[in-house]
């Protein structure tokens, strides 16, 4: 009976140091997973990525696939004003889905932590529309 007694209380230590650490873990965890942004606004053009022009009112490439992590840049070679405004999938309603308004010659790179589906828009022209599919 006593032997019971103590394997029952190391049961209940182990269960409750197993508790403990999932707790820890999540705590670890939860908060950096909430905080981290499905994409982010990369300055300066950086090398490599792909390369999408802007022109005669349309993104000249409407539909790109990126892997997480690959930059996306671009390029605004119309004469007209435009921009990249995330609109739909992981990115919507984030502060910083509507990019800033690009002139002739301005470039735009963003790349993306979190897979899926993202469409856009240029925000003065949202007959203007583009998808990036972002894979793991
Ligand atoms: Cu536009």
């Amino acid at each position: 009976m006593k032997t019971a007694a103590l394997i029952a209380s190391a049961r209940l230590d182990r269960r409750t140091v197993l508790a403990g650490g999932a707790t820890l873990a999540a705590a670890l965890i939860l908060p950096s997973v909430a905080r981290a942004d499905p994409f982010e606004v990369v300055e300066g053009a950086p090398e490599g990525g792909k390369a999408i022009t802007i022109d005669k009112m349309a993104f000249q490439t409407p539909e790109i696939t990126v892997k997480v992590g690959e930059p996306i840049t671009w390029t605004n070679e119309d004469g007209m004003a435009h921009n990249v405004h995330l609109r739909q999938g992981p990115a919507k309603g984030h502060p910083k889905a509507q990019g800033k308004m690009l002139n002739k010659g301005d470039k735009y790179t963003l790349k993306f932590n979190e897979p899926g589906t993202y469409k856009y828009v240029c925000t003065p022209h949202p007959m203007m529309k583009g998808t990036i599919i972002v894979e793991a």
